[in-house]
C-alpha cells in the first residue's frame, strides 16, 4: 500500500532535484563519488540535501520570530531523547516519498539508509522522550520555542547482553559526525564556578554582591533544527558542550604547568561528557550539580542576550516575553541564577527581580518517588555556587516570613517541611521546594499523578497556592509514533478518514464505527501481521531466537525498575511455563513475551531481573515439551529506533506498575495507538487510556491507588500471598534452585529475597493473582479473532487525546499563554 502525501507545505522539490542535490553533496560535501561512497556517506549526503530545505525554513522562522517579537517558551531539560532524525525530518517536510524514489533511482533503499543513523540517546526514558515529542509539537503548532539541554558526548550506554547479563558500553553517537547539528561559535558563553562572594559598594552607594569565580567554563552551543510537521516552523534545540576556558588554561600553561592545564581541560570537558544513566534517583555527585548549573547558566545567558537585542536594558517586558519550563527538578538552579543575574548584574531590586522570576518559571513534576526529588548538600552548594546559596537563603527567608508564618503562625513543623533547606546532620537544599516556590505553575503529567502531587507530595503548597497546581496529561507525537513507524496502518487511516489525522489525531475516532466491519478488521489485522513478520526477522537477527508471527506478541518495553514490575511479568511467565509442564493439555494461544529494557548500572536487583529474564528465555525457548507455546525474548539495547520496530508489531502492551508509582507513562500511549491491547493497573495515564478506549477494551487488574495505600497502612505481609497461593509459592521457590541456571543454584535468589524478606515494597505478590486472571482474559479474547480485532482497532482509534499537540496546547492555554507565530 502506498502512503500518500500528508497535509503540509510541499517544498516544491521533485525527485530529480533531490537526486541531483544528493549526488552533489556526495561529491562536494562528502568528498566521494557514487562508485566509492559508503552507506554512511550516502546517508550524510542525503541529510545534507535535506538540510538545504531545513536551513531555508530555519532562517525564515528566525527572521519572523525576531520581527514579530512574540512571547516564546524556553524548555529546559537535562534530557532530550531524540532518536533518529532522518525519517522524521523527511516526513515533516513532506519529502519522504520523494526521497524514497530519488534514492531508488540511485539504487538505494531509504529504510536501509536510515539504519545508518545512530540514535541520539541524550536521555534515559520517558522524561527525555517526552521533551523530544514536545519540541516536535511546538514547531508543528508554530509556537516560538527553544529547547535547551546538554550536548552529551556519550548518550545513554549501549547495552550488550553477555551470558544473560547486561554489560554497559559507551555510546558514541557522534563519533563520525552528525549531519543534523550546527556548531554556533558566535554564541559561546562563559560560565563561572566555585570561588567566593564579596560585598562591595555599588554605584548608587548601596551594597552589592560580587561573585569572584574560581574557575570559568566555556559553553559551546550546538543547534539541532526541529522541523515542525508541514515544514513551516523550524525551531531549534540548543545543546551546550563544555570546554575549557582560556580563563584558567593559559595562566597555568604559561607557568609551565602543562600537565595541570591538560587536567583542567579534561575536567572542564567532563561536564558534558556523560548523561547520568539514572532518571529517578539523585546521583549525589558534584559533577551532576555542575552539569545542571552549566546548562542552565548558558541558557539564561542566551535568553538574556536575545531579550536585550530587542529590548535593551528595559526589563519591564521580560516576563511578558519569556516563559521558561523546568522539565523536572534538574534545571531548578535556573531560578537562583536568573535572580543573581537580574539583581547582581542588571541592578534590579529584589522585589522586581522576584516578580519577573516568578512569572517566567513553571515546573513539571514527573515522579513521586522520594529519591527523585533532588537534594544537594548545603556544603556542596556553597563550594560550587556560593552566590546561589545566598540567593536561595534569601528566597527561603522571605517565603517563610511573608507566606508561611501568616498562614500557619508559630507552626515550626510546617516551616521545617516547607523550607528550601532541610535541617539535619547534613543540611540540604531541596530542589523540589525551590521549584514550587519559584514557579507560577506546577503541573503533574496525568490526572491521577497531578492529584497525588497536590494531595500527597505538596499538600501545604497546594493550600498556599491552590491555583498554582495543575495537570497536563502527557502525549506523544503521532508523526513519529504512527505515521513514520507504521506506514501501512497510516495508509489505511488515510483511506478511512483522510490524511489530516497526523495533525488532528481525534479524527481517528471515525474508525470506531468500522471496528466490527469484517473487511476493515481483516485489513487492520493483516497489517499487524506483516509488522509482526518484520519483527520476527529482527528478533532472529538480534538474538538468534525463532518466534512465530502466529503467536500473541506481548511487549514490555521501558526502563527496568522494581515499581514498573518486570518481575511480575517474569514470575507470571514462570507460572505459565509451569502450567504447561504440569498439564500438557493446558489451553493457551502461543505467546511470545518480549522485553526491552536498560537497568541503571548501579541498580543490582534490576540487573538481576534482566539476568533472570534471559535465563528463563534460554530454558523456555529450548524446551521441546511445551511445543513452542511459550517464547521469551529479551531484545538488547532498547532505544527509540528499536521501539519504532517493536511498537507496530505488539498485540499486548504491559503497563503493570504498582498503582501510584508511574506518573504517566508514554509507551502505553504509543502501543495502544498502534493497536495493542493494554494489560495494566489503574496507574498514571493507563486510567485515561481506559477511559478513552473503554474499560472493556483493556485488561485492567490489581490494586488501585487507594487500595495500595490501605494495604500498606494496614501492614502488608508478602508471606500471606506466598503461603496463600501454591502456584506462586512453587514459582518463587524455583528461584532457589538451579533450574534456570544449571550448576549454579541460588543465582536468582535475590529476586525471591526482595519479594519476601525484602518486604516486596511494590506489592508484586499482592497483584499476582489478579494479573494472572487478566492474562487469561487476554488469551480468551485473542482466541476470538473478531473480538480481538475490534478491541485492537478501538484502542488505536481512540488515542486522539494522547497527541502531544494536545498536551502542548494545554501547556499553552494553562501555563505559557503563547500565541502562534505563523511562518510563511
Ligand atoms: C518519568 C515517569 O516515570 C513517567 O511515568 C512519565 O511518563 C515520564 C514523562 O512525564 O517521566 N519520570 C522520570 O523521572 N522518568 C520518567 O520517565
Amino acid at each position: 500500500m502506498a502512503t500518500k502525501k500528508h497535509t503540509g507545505q510541499d517544498l516544491q522539490l521533485d525527485k530529480d532535484q533531490l537526486k541531483a542535490s544528493i549526488v552533489r553533496h556526495l561529491r562536494s560535501t562528502l568528498g566521494t563519488s557514487e562508485q566509492k561512497a559508503s552507506p554512511d556517506a550516502w546517508w550524510k549526503a542525503t541529510a545534507a540535501a535535506v538540510n538545504e530545505q531545513v536551513y531555508e525554513r530555519l532562517t525564515r522562522t528566525q527572521q519572523t520570530h525576531f520581527k514579530k517579537d512574540t512571547r516564546a517558551i524556553h524548555y529546559l531539560s537535562a534530557e532530550f531523547l531524540m532518536g533518529r532524525l532522518t525519517s522524521n525530518n523527511l516526513h515533516n517536510l513532506s519529502l519522504y516519498k520523494v526521497c524514497e524514489e530519488a534514492l531508488a533511482d540511485l539504487g538505494l533503499d531509504l529504510t536501509d539508509l536510515c539504519e545508518q543513523e545512530p540514535d541520539m540517546a541524550l536521555g534515559n526514558g520517558g522524561l527525555g522522550r517526552l521533551a523530544a515529542c514536545f519540541i516536535d509539537s511546538l514547531a508543528t503548532l508554530n509556537y516560538p520555542a527553544v529547547g535547551y539541554g546538554i550536548h552529551y558526548e556519550h548518550g545513554l550506554f549501549r547495552q550488550e547482553i553477555q551470558d544473560g547479563r547486561q554489560i554497559e558500553r559507551p555510546d558514541s553517537w557522534r563519533e563520525y559526525g552528525n549531519p543534523w547539528e550546527i556548531c554556533r561559535p558566535e554564541s559561546v558563553q562563559e560560565i563561572p564556578l566555585y570561588g567566593y562572594v564579596e560585598t562591595v559598594f555599588g554605584d548608587n552607594g548601596g551594597l552589592k554582591k560580587v561573585w569572584h569565580a574560581g574557575r570559568k567554563i566555556k559553553g559551546v552551543p550546538w543547534d539541532i533544527p526541529v522541523v515542525g510537521f508541514g515544514g513551516h516552523t523550524v525551531n531549534i534545540l540548543r545543546l551546550w558542550e563544555s570546554r575549557a576556558s582560556e580563563f584558567f588554561d593559559w595562566d597555568v600553561f604559561n607557568a609551565g604547568g602543562y600537565v595541570n592545564s591538560q587536567a583542567e581541560k579534561a575536567q572542564a570537558e567532563t561536564i558534558s561528557k556523560v548523561l547520568y544513566p539514572n532518571d529517578e534517583t539523585d546521583a549525589g555527585k558534584e559533577l551532576r550539580l555542575i552539569q545542571q548549573y552549566f546548562f542552565c547558566a548558558c541558557s539564561i545567558k542566551d535568553i538574556m542576550r536575545r531579550y536585550k537585542r530587542a529590548h535593551g536594558n528595559d526589563f519591564s517586558q521580560f516576563a511578558a516575553q519569556i516563559a521558561i519550563q523546568l522539565n523536572d527538578t534538574h534545571p531548578t538552579v535556573a531560578i537562583p541564577e536568573l535572580m543573581r543575574v537580574l539583581v547582581d548584574e542588571e541592578g534590579l531590586n529584589w522585589d522586581s527581580a522576584w516578580s519577573i522570576c516568578y512569572h517566567v518559571f513553571s515546573y513539571t513534576n514527573h515522579t513521586l518517588l522520594p529519591e527523585a526529588l533532588e537534594k544537594w548538600s548545603v556544603h556542596l552548594f556553597e563550594k560550587v555556587l556560593p552566590r546561589h546559596l545566598e540567593v536561595i537563603y534569601e528566597i527561603n527567608a522571605r517565603f517563610l516570613d511573608e507566606l508561611v508564618e501568616p498562614k500557619w503562625p508559630g507552626n515550626d513543623a510546617i516551616k521545617a517541611k516547607l523550607s528550601i533547606i532541610e535541617e539535619g546532620a547534613v543540611r540540604k537544599v531541596r530542589m523540589g521546594n525551590l521549584c514550587v516556590i519559584g514557579s507560577s505553575k506546577v503541573n503533574g503529567v496525568a490526572e491521577i499523578h497531578s492529584k497525588l502531587v497536590k494531595e500527597d507530595l505538596f499538600p501545604e503548597f497546594a493550600q498556599l497556592w491552590p491555583e498554582k497546581m495543575c495537570n497536563v496529561t502527557n502525549g506523544v507525537t503521532p508523526r513519529r509514533w504512527l505515521l513514520a513507524c507504521n506506514p501501512e496502518l497510516s495508509a489505511l487511516y488515510d483511506d478511512a478518514v483522510g490524511n489530516t489525522w497526523p495533525l488532528a489525531l481525534d479524527k481517528l475516532r471515525e474508525v470506531v464505527k468500522s471496528a466490527d466491519d469484517p473487511q476493515f478488521q481483516q485489513k487492520f489485522m493483516a497489517i499487524k501481521r506483516r509488522n509482526k513478520e518484520k519483527l520476527v526477522k529482527v528478533i532472529k537477527a538480534e538474538t538468534g531466537i525463532e518466534v512465530s508471527a502466529e503467536a500473541i506478541f506481548d511487549v514490555q518495553i521501558k526502563r527496568l525498575h522494581e515499581y514498573k514490575r518486570q518481575q511480575l511479568n517474569l514470575i507470571h511467565i514462570m507460572a505459565l511455563y509451569r502450567r504447561l509442564l504440569t498439564n500438557p493439555d493446558y489451553q493457551m494461544h502461543p505467546r511470545v513475551f518480549i522485553f526491552g529494557s536498560k537497568a541503571a548500572p548501579g541498580y543490582k536487583l534490576a540487573k538481576d531481573i534482566i539476568y533472570a529474564i534471559n535465563k528463563l528465555a534460554d530454558r523456555v525457548n529450548n524446551d521441546t515439551r511445551i511445543q513452542g507455546k511459550l517464547k521469551v525474548v529479551f531484545m538488547p539495547n532498547y532505544r527509540v529506533s528499536l521501539a519504532e520496530k517493536l511498537i507496530p508489531a505488539a498485540d499486548v502492551s504491559e503497563q503493570i506498575s504498582t498503582a501510584g508509582y508511574e506518573a504517566s507513562g508514554t509507551g502505553n500511549m504509543k502501543l495502544a495507538l498502534n493497536g495493542a491491547v493494554t494489560i495494566g493497573t489503574l496507574d498514571g495515564a493507563n486510567i485515561e487510556i481506559a477511559e478513552e478506549a473503554g474499560a472493556e477494551n483493556c485488561a485492567i487488574f490489581g490494586l488501585n491507588v487507594d487500595e495500595v495505600k490501605t494495604l500498606k497502612a494496614r501492614g502488608y505481609n508478602p508471606y500471606d500471598f506466598y503461603y496463600g497461593n501454591s502456584e506462586l509459592k512453587a514459582v518463587l521457590d524455583w528461584f532457589d534452585t538451579d533450574y534456570f541456571t544449571p550448576g549454579r543454584p541460588g543465582e536468582l535468589a535475590a529476586i525471591k529475597h526482595s519479594l519476601l524478606e525484602g518486604g516486596d515494597p511494590y506489592l508484586t505478590l499482592a497483584d499476582f493473582h489478579s494479573y494472572s486472571e487478566a492474562h487469561k482474559l487476554i488469551d480468551t479474547w485473542y482466541r476470538d479473532p473478531a473480538l480481538w480485532a475490534r478491541k485492537a482497532i478501538i484502542n488505536s482509534a481512540t488515542m486522539g487525546k494522547f497527541n502531544s499537540d494536545r498536551s502542548i496546547q494545554d501547556y499553552v492555554d494553562r501555563i505559557w499563554k503563547l500565541t502562534n507565530c505563523n511562518v510563511g
